[in-house]
Order: structure tokens, then C-alpha cells, then sequence
């Protein structure tokens, strides 16, 4: 067995007040984790507090746990205090015995926390990305799936019992990261790890059920908006979401993450982008491709990443400006592939 298995182990065996972080604009393999690794802790007996500097889609509401999020509940019992503490947005964290982050790439990821979490003496970083920074003091970074293939593995390797709860959130995360295992980077593996989740009780009706088949007539209407304003360019397809856009259309901007595989393979689009503006002269966008296209590489540019057929980063300042340079790398991207491909 590895080393890091062990390492981790001892790390968790050795601390009672854990903190869990995942990234900003959460999704349900960051969430999933975190929530599987928190049912699992407190099953044990420890006492974890979970972090995302971000709002949490109603659609994770099915996971156990979920309601202990952003919430102190563990560290801080005095009611009226929690509250002043969570206006103020202060945690103090050296009150923790150890920070893990979960399917988190860089710090910076880690939003209002990243200075925290820098600073701390023990971390650990689990996560899929390739283009994970190593940014931790302990780093289990494995190009998975989904960051619930690698965090299963590691249950799996030390032997760990899993609850039908744990079982449940990870199934959620690989489902969701995979897009319910359509992804390319998914192996055999990753389907026996599903058959062996579902063999250990989780429910994978309840995860398909609120994950990829509820939604509200606003959603519905949001899909139809995304697939008429879907612009095409020279093999790219984009769509972009404005602040104003998402007030009139009564949509959360998770909402058009969601449905972006709906938008994506139109056409003969190679390179497929969402923007979604935050404040203004903040954009942050999303990008998926097919085949051997490398969005990660395309994101890098712009300080962002991912894995080679999904990928994110932001853009500031003038968006048009911005966006062109964006669109000129991408272009680049489809050049060369496809001047390999002949
Ligand atoms: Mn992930």
C-alpha cells in the first residue's frame, strides 16, 4: 500500500476538531466528499466543522449532513455568539487539530479561506485535478474521475468501514462528476467502485432522483433560453449569463452549471464555453471539450485548470478584450489537434 494511505491515517487518527473545505461555486463531488468524510468522521466520534465560501445548490438537500454546513456546529455551542461569529465571517481556526480540502485544485479555490488554510500546520489535499498545485502539507491527488473515485480508494486501501450515508455521498459525487458516467476520463474502475457503493447500500434513485432528473419550471425555461442564445464560432460554442439575465429568469447561477452538458456536443462544436458573469468585471467561465481538445490547457493561460475535456477560469477587467484572447487560445487549441488529427 502506499505510503500516503498511512500518512493520512495517522493525520486523521491523531486529531479530534477536524475542519473540511471544499471549493467556491461547490459542486456535488466537492460537497459529496465532504460529506461523506464528515458522516464517517462523526460516526467515529471526532468533531468536524464544514467550510465552502459559496452558496449551496438545494439540489445537494438529499445528503446527510448537508444542514451542518457554514454552521459552527460542533465548535461553537453559544447560540447568539455563532451567530456575531458567522456575521462577522470570523473562524478561528487554530482551534482545529487538522484542515482537509476536498476536490479543491489550488487556494485560491478555497475562496475567503485560502489565507487559513495556507497557513495551517497540518492539511490535506484530496483531489483529481491534474492540475492541482500540491498545496498542502500531506497531497492525495489522483487524475480520477471524480474526486469520490479517489476518496473511495483511499476508504478501500486503509480498509475503512463504510455507512450506508458515507456510501450514498460518495456515490452522489462520482455521479454528478461524471456526469452521471459519460465523462471520458471514467474507467472500469470507476464503475466497480459504483457497483460496490451500491453494494454497500447507497442509493443511487435518491441521487439520480435529486441530482439529474427533478427540476422546477425555471430550470426548464433556463434550458430552452441556453439552447436558443448558444452562439456558435469557428467550432466553439458559448453561452453567456449576465446578473440581470439570472434575476429575470428567477434561476441560481448553479442552475446553469447543471444543465451545461445539455448545450455541450451541438453541432460541430469542439470547444464548448459558459460565462457567467459575478460582479461586474468578474467572469467566471466554465469550458468542456470532446476528444483530444485540452480545455486545461486553454484555462492554464488564464490562471485556471482542470482536467483535458473540462476545465474553469476567470477572467477581470473588460470582457470583451478578455474574451477574444480566450477565443484566439482556444482557436490555437483546435489548430493544433486538429492538424495532429490528419
Ligand atoms: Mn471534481
Amino acid at each position: 500500500m502506499e505510503k500516503i494511505f498511512y500518512e493520512i491515517k495517522d493525520k486523521i487518527n491523531n486529531a479530534n476538531r477536524i475542519a473540511l473545505f471544499t471549493h467556491v461555486s461547490c459542486d456535488c463531488d466537492g460537497i459529496g466528499c465532504m460529506l461523506a468524510l464528515y458522516n464517517f468522521l462523526t460516526e467515529k466520534g471526532k468533531n468536524v466543522d464544514l467550510f465552502c465560501d459559496s452558496d449551496v445548490p438545494e439540489k445537494y438537500g438529499f445528503l446527510k449532513g448537508i444542514e451542518n454546513l457554514n454552521k459552527l456546529e460542533n465548535s461553537i455551542n453559544n447560540s447568539s455568539l455563532k451567530k456575531e461569529l458567522e456575521l462577522e465571517n470570523h473562524v478561528d481556526f487554530s482551534k482545529y487539530d487538522l484542515l482537509i480540502s476536498l476536490d479543491t485544485s489550488t487556494l485560491g479555490r478555497l475562496g475567503k479561506y485560502e489565507t487559513d488554510f495556507k497557513n495551517f500546520e497540518e492539511t490535506i489535499n484530496i483531489d483529481h485535478h491534474i492540475s492541482n498545485t500540491n498545496y498542502a502539507k500531506i497531497n492525495y491527488v489522483k487524475p480520477y474521475s471524480s474526486c469520490g473515485e479517489a476518496l473511495f480508494e483511499l476508504f478501500i486501501e486503509l480498509g475503512l468501514e463504510i455507512s450506508q450515508d458515507v456510501a450514498t455521498c460518495l456515490f452522489a459525487a462520482i455521479s454528478s462528476d461524471t456526469n452521471r458516467f459519460s465523462n471520458s476520463n471514467i474507467s472500469a474502475k470507476t464503475h466497480i467502485f459504483a457497483g460496490k457503493l451500491i453494494e454497500l447500500g447507497a442509493d443511487h434513485n435518491l441521487v439520480n432522483l435529486w441530482l439529474h432528473k427533478n427540476k422546477t419550471k425555471n430550470q426548464l425555461k433556463l434550458i430552452s433560453y441556453m439552447a436558443k442564445n448558444l452562439k456558435y464560432y469557428k467550432g466553439i460554442s458559448y453561452f453567456y449569463m449576465s446578473l440581470n439575465l439570472l434575476k429575470k429568469l428567477n434561476v441560481k447561477s448553479s442552475d446553469v452549471s447543471s444543465f451545461m452538458h445539455i448545450i455541450c456536443n451541438s453541432g460541430d462544436s469542439k470547444i464548448n464555453i459558459v460565462i457567467k458573469e459575478r460582479k461586474k468585471g468578474e467572469y467566471r467561465l466554465s469550458l468542456r471539450s470532446v476528444s483530444e481538445y485540452d480545455v486545461n490547457k486553454v484555462c492554464s493561460v488564464f490562471g485556471g485548470g482542470g482536467h483535458k475535456n473540462a476545465g474553469g477560469c476567470s477572467l477581470y477587467g473588460n470582457f470583451k478584450k478578455e474574451f477574444k484572447k480566450l477565443i484566439k487560445e482556444c482557436l490555437k487549441e483546435i489548430e493544433a489537434v486538429d492538424l495532429k488529427l490528419k
